[in-house]
């Protein structure tokens, strides 16, 4: 038994989530969290919005209305879509008003500064005239120093995913009236980097095992790490008191600072919640604690490199206690749209609410993880989609549990029927060996390998449809019905697992087809059951009755796909 305390990324709370987000960092974190949970683990899962920063001050200048009104309304929207993704964090909340964010926030500015790894810097920034502002982070546009591309922003490329540095920007231009920004100097206080690599960041990166795209990428981050300056001359942020920055006025820390230290100040938000303010510690200062960070490729380098520094840096507190370090960091690549990018504002998009007006949310989350960018980019395609809908769930086992199911209510009272002692064995062995390999979906989920299970949990219940093939109890009724019953309650115990084996990935249809079995309770509640052996497979009781027999999946017709592969062209070309 392991503690595991699961994040996901902190989305801006300055637009919608699309589906290159759920995919990312959101739902991967949901269904292993059902899972881990399901395995008997002690499991917190954390989320919540990322409030400060450029991306807020512009989206919220521009519509003229108060930050704290404008993050609070994302906030609520996010949250919504989450809900109808049926993603269940213990606690979502923000950064700009969870309790003890600030105070979280301003000690580990504090011990970072003891214990000599902030330098104070003079040094230039981009300065708008025009705009009288420091261009900070996103407020500046130019092209990627890296690879090129012509709209990265200031803080970061979002085709490469490089961490710039502003002034190296190739004609940078400023975000909010487009003039050409100028050099001033300006004080800052600098994260010393190259020394919290040395110490210790470095070795602990190269002693773990990475995802073959983040050890690349950050590797060569490594290589070649700077000191970055942590705080702003903004006034919206964790405000920094006069008398912390040698009397320096007007000054907030960096976003990406106060941001992570978010996953710990909204833990002591949720125990603090539950009667205990201190249990925060629990997680995240206990050396056995398992720190997951569910995220997207944009975020390789904050959770790799300046987060594990910055936990690092802070050191012992008076009794001794340390942070712990990130123990995986399952990072997903970019998730594209029918050969072209997500953009929210080019119409280039799936909006979830006429979404889950039209489909059902529990096919897509299926979906989604079914074609998740894991280890390379990959693509929301609507006849894809459409694919494990039909060819993957409603044939495979929507309609393998009706065929079974009713044909037992039609000539067999509507019960799960006994298995006849003389046919036990042969059925037995067909439908644990014969019929397919059998793999536990969780043991590829517990290793990130989500597309995996869900393959898994396809192929097992191919296994059912081929010992159907090959019992063929429709024919076997008339020539002898003991046998056919048997091989009907075979599969009958068989449904059973799964449901069992969808709970993480659809918790609902588990629990609609565990209903049809003429089970009560939830399944998901059960412990997890692996894979059947000789001895566990047999995991209902004949005579059992049972519940109201439906469709699990409806079916997506051909129009229906194309209308929306015409829509999102008529939207915008993809590119
Ligand atoms: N808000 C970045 C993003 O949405 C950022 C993540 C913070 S995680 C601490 O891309
Ligand atoms: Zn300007």
């Amino acid at each position: 038994m392991s503690k595991y305390l699961v994040t996901s990324a902190l989305p801006y709370a300055n637009g919608a989530i699309h589906f290159g987000h759920v995919v990312g960092a959101y739902l991967p974190a949901d269904v292993y969290v059902r899972t881990l949970r399901r395995l008997g683990e002690e499991v917190h899962f954390i989320c919540g919005t990322d409030e400060h920063g450029v991306a807020i001050t512009i989206g919220a200048d521009k519509e003229g209305v108060g930050y704290p009104e404008y993050v609070a309304r994302w906030r609520a929207e996010i949250e919504a879509t989450f809900a109808s993704f049926g993603i269940e964090f213990d606690l979502f909340s923000g950064t700009s008003t969870c309790p003890r964010h600030a105070e979280f926030s301003l000690e580990f500015f504090t011990r970072l500064r003891d214990g000599g790894y902030l330098e104070k810097q003079t040094s230039e920034q981009l300065h708008c005239e025009k705009c009288e502002l420091f261009l900070a982070d996103r407020y500046v546009l130019g092209g990627c120093p890296e690879c090129g591309h012509e709209s990265a922003r200031g803080d970061e490329c979002p085709a490469c995913g490089s961490w710039l540095d502003p002034l190296k920007l190739v004609s940078p231009t400023c975000r909010v009236c487009g003039e050409e920004p100028e050099r001033r100097e300006t004080t800052h206080f600098f994260l010393d980097l190259p020394k919290l690599r040395d110490e210790a960041v470095g070795e602990w990166f190269n002693g773990k095992e990475w995802k073959p795209n983040v050890d690349a990428f950050v590797r060569q981050l490594l290589e070649d790490v700077h000191s970055r300056p942590i705080t702003r001359d903004m006034r919206w942020g964790v405000e920094l008191p006069s008398e912390l920055v040698d009397g320096e006025e007007g000054k907030v820390l960096y976003v990406w600072f106060d941001a992570p230290i978010g996953y710990i100040s909204m833990t002591a938000e949720w125990t603090a919640a539950q009667g205990d303010p201190d249990g925060w510690r629990r997680w995240w200062q206990d050396p056995e604690t398992r720190l997951v960070h569910f995220i997207g490729k944009d975020n390789i380098p904050f959770h790799t490199l300046v987060f594990p520094s910055m936990l690092h840096g802070v050191g012992e507190d008076e009794e001794g206690r340390r942070f712990v370090l990130p123990w995986r960091v399952p990072a997903n690549e970019f998730y594209n749209l029918e050969g072209g990018k997500f953009s929210t504002s080019e119409g280039r998009t799936i909006p979830p609410t006429e979404f889950f007006e039209r489909y059902d949310a529990e096919v897509a989350r299926f979906h989604l993880i079914s074609s998740m960018p894991e280890t390379s980019d990959s693509e929301w395609r609507w006849q894809e989609f459409q694919a494990t809908a039909n060819a993957g769930l409603a044939d495979t086992i929507g309609n393998l549990v009706t065929r079974v199911l009713r044909f037992l209510d039609k000539h067999f009272d509507g019960v799960v029927p006994e298995i006849d002692e003389a046919h036990l064995e042969r059925l037995e062995g067909l439908l644990l060996k014969e019929c397919g390999e059998i793999g536990d979906p969780a043991a590829h989920i517990q290793e990130f390998r989500f597309r995996k299970g869900a393959e898994q949990l396809l192929a097992n219940a191919a296994v059912a449809n081929v010992f159907i093939d090959r019992t063929a109890p429709w024919k076997l009724r008339k020539t002898d019905p003991v046998e056919a019953a048997s091989v009907l309650g075979a599969c009958c115990h068989y449904l059973a697992w799964i449901a069992h084996w969808m709970t993480p990935f659809m918790p609902k249809k588990a629990q609609a087809l565990w209903e049809m079995l003429g089970q009560a309770g939830e399944v998901a509640e059960l412990p997890w059951p692996g894979t059947p052996t000789q001895e566990t497979w047999r995991l209902l009781r004949p005579g059992q009755g049972f519940g109201e027999i439906a469709g699990l999946f409806d079916k997506l017709d051909d129009e229906q796909i194309q209308e929306e592969t015409e829509k999102l062209k008529a939207s915008a070309p993809a590119g």
